[in-house]
């Protein structure tokens, strides 16, 4: 059946894990949401999910940021964890674990993780000197940075860098050039979008030298077991939580058996990270990479690039105070392709608010429901034979979960929209076409069993944009009279009893007077 989407397997998709040196912005709510809606969308999908977000708490970042603040590093990470965890409940992201690295889960598996490599040869002990940036916890070459202002930073992302000299383990990257673009090949789908691909396959193409994988030079970090002298670098501490939380190094667990990840998402700035370091450290590890890592673009502010100074609107809670949560969520996903750069204007938020949500769906809504509230006592009318107009209205609304499905699992969500927009601009021809509020004197039976196929439609969109709107599609369930238990997309098959009372009908969204 061309329509069924699978589900029934187990799926594991992550964000970022974010610094602690500043308080959580709209660039971190954005993956976030994107990750949350194909976790809701997986679940809805009947799979057994496991989300993973939480915060990167080691490092001499934070350890500036914390001395700044005048607290302890441990203080400080309590204060600012708490901040991001309690972020990502407000803006809806559903998951399923919150790991801080600075939890003893993580310095086990770090320790474990870096034992194995040790002992399987790809670990030794140098000395490292070269241009290191705070700022990105990473070290550049002397092709990767230039003098600006007289100050000597990274071109990449302008970063300061500094000349450093100290003892360090490094990690045998230099021998997984040829591995990882063996690995790029077979695996095509590894990396997305395709301008993250082409990136880090020309920059592996390049070769790879051995990586600095501890420091020195600060304390905040985890020890390099046997050698206390040592800290992790902090990108090492960093990736390995995705695997301590499904108990590595403890992988004849039920929790392991999620590994490998079906998706990292991250922002583009940290492919290498994830495309080159992690799959190599796995593999060297003798375990598996993860299937994919889909790279979003960078957001600017009004035409801005984001700033440290925290302006007042880029806080994701007074966005979402602002504009509803549900419209900021669809705004993020729908404005531009995931994947490419965009900017966040307030007056294309209020545009598409506006237009699509206010008036598209919820009008149509508020017209269907209003209609069945008056001409049929506010009961569903019941399933008729659908004639061929009905067919044409419905066609595509049971095409779409499938549709749905196929964009969302290849990241697209802003594509995804567009296929439950095209039901939605349908459905209002289509009523107005089929005039149900004339049928009422003349063919009451035609009435009632337009009314049925808008509901049915109706019924079928709310379902599938549950993930990104939960809150409102909830209530558009809930006065649909679709019960908790009736809102999976396997659920679909089975229509509604004729006959269900409905609640009376209230607008889904506010539409907001654009004052520019
Ligand atoms: O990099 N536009 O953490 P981080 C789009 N701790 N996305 C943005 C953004 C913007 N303007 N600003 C932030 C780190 N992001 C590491 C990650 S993972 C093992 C360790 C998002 O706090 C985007 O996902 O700097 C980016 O990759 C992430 O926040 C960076 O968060």
């Amino acid at each position: 059946e061309a329509n069924r989407v699978a589900g029934g397997k187990r799926y594991f998709l992550t964000t970022p894990i974010y610094y602690l040196n500043g308080q959580p912005h709209i660039g971190h709510a954005y993956t976030s949401i994107a990750a949350d809606v194909l976790a809701r969308w997986k679940r809805l999908a009947g799979n057994e999910v496991f989300f993973l977000t939480g915060t990167d708490e080691h490092g001499q970042k934070v350890e500036q940021a914390a001395v700044a603040a005048g607290l302890s590093p441990q203080d400080f990470t309590d204060r600012l964890a708490g901040d991001f965890r309690s972020m990502a409940e407000k803006i809806g992201v559903s998951f399923d674990d919150f790991i801080r690295t600075t939890e003893e889960r993580h310095k086990r598996a770090c320790q474990a993780l870096w034992e194995r490599l040790k002992d399987a040869g790809h670990i030794y002990l140098g000395h490292y000197e070269g241009w290191y940036a705070v700022r990105d916890e990473a070290f550049y070459g002397p092709d990767e940075i230039e003098e600006r202002d007289g100050k000597k930073v990274a071109i990449a992302s302008g970063a300061p860098v500094e000349w450093t000299r100290e003892p360090s383990y490094f990690f045998r990257l230099s021998a997984w050039t040829g591995k990882l673009l063996e690995f790029y090949e077979a695996h095509p789908d590894f990396m997305a979008p395709a301008s993250t691909r082409r990136e880090v396959t020309a920059f592996v193409k390049a070769g790879l030298q051995d990586l600095s994988i501890s420091r020195t030079s600060f304390k905040w970090g985890v020890p390099v077991p046997g050698d206390d002298a040592h800290v992790m670098y902090v990108w090492l501490d960093a990736l390995t939580n995705y695997i301590t939380a499904l108990g590595y190094p403890d992988t004849g667990s039920e929790k392991w058996g999620f590994w490998p990840a079906d998706v990292h998402m991250v922002g583009k700035e940290i492919t290498r990270f994830h495309c080159i370091y992690w799959p190599a450290f796995l593999m060297a590890a003798g375990l598996e990479p993860p299937r994919r890592v889909f790279a979003n673009g960078w957001l600017t502010i009004e035409g801005q690039k984001m700033s440290k100074s925290l302006g007042n609107g880029l806080d994701p809670l007074q966005l979402a105070e602002e504009f509803g949560l549900d419209p900021l969520r669809y705004y993020l996903l729908r404005e531009v392709p995931f994947g490419n750069d965009g900017d966040f204007s307030r007056r294309a938020v209020i545009g598409r608010l506006n237009s699509e949500l206010a008036n598209d769906l919820g009008n149509l809504a508020n017209r269907v429901l209003a209609l069945i509230g008056k001409n049929c006592e506010g009961r569903l009318p019941p399933l008729t034979a659908p004639t061929e107009a009905d067919r044409e209205l419905l066609g595509p609304v049971e095409a779409l979960p499938a549709q749905v499905d196929e964009a969302i699992s290849r990241q697209a969500f802003g594509e995804a929209l567009e296929r439950v927009w095209v039901v939605v601009r349908q459905g209002n021809s289509w009523i107005d076409a089929q005039k149900p509020w004339s049928l009422k004197k003349t063919d009451p039976e035609r009435m009632a069993a337009v009314l049925r196929s808008l509901h049915t439609a109706l019924r079928g969109v709310a379902t599938v944009l549950q993930p990104f709107m939960p809150g409102t599609m909830g209530a558009m369930l809930d006065q649909l009279g679709v019960g908790q238990g009736a809102r999976a997309l396997s659920d679909l098959a089975t229509p509604l009893a004729d006959d269900t009372a409905l609640p009376p009908p209230s607008p889904l969204f506010r539409k907001i007077e654009d004052a520019a």
